[in-house]
């Protein structure tokens, strides 16, 4: 392989200002997510006091909370945190992928990395499994997510306007 241009973000979250948006519904598995992303982002330098959290609804409410922060200019990122499962609703593809489409359109027309935190999962066994369970926590990963793309988008060529 011949030489390259190389980058990655780091995971070093002092100074970044990052906001959380949290969906209520299945809050039995957003709280553990949320402690989760709150938790990493300690571990990587953010002090949670410094970090806002908005609650929102269900996750079908998570975007336009999501727009609200990044559009502000006040984030450098937002990590969203969520919870819909299949078994509990029969408009779960509805619910689901407007939250993801939603969460990623806002991304690309911020510019403002955003992190998805969404459990999409067919039965309540495997979003336990995937909030602090035997699958990890997919809020933690989120939010190392956010941080890691902040220290990228840095590096990359800033956008010609
Ligand atoms: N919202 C979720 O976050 N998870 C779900 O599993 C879910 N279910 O099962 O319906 C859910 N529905 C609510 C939805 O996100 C909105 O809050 C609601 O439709 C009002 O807009």
């Amino acid at each position: 392989m011949g030489s390259y241009s190389k980058y990655e973000g780091a995971l070093d979250a002092r100074g970044m200002r990052i906001a959380i948006v949290a969906g209520r519904f299945n809050d039995d598995v957003t709280r553990p997510l949320l402690d989760g992303a709150l938790d990493a982002l300690r571990e990587h330098g953010q002090d949670p006091a410094d970090v806002p959290v908005a609650w929102v609804p269900g996750a079908f409410e998570v975007p336009l909370a999501a727009q609200r922060f990044a559009a502000s200019g006040e984030y450098d990122a937002v990590v969203c945190v969520g919870a819909v499962i299949r078994g509990d609703t029969p408009h779960f593809e509805y619910v689901a992928g407007e939250c993801a489409a939603g969460v990623q359109r806002v991304s690309l027309d911020t510019g403002v990395p955003i992190a998805f935190g969404v459990l999409t999962t067919d039965d309540r066994e495997q979003a336990m499994a995937r909030c602090g369970g035997a699958e990890g926590n997919k809020g933690a990963e989120a939010a190392l997510t956010a941080i890691e793309m902040v220290d990228l988008l840095r590096q990359l060529p800033k956008a010609d306007s």
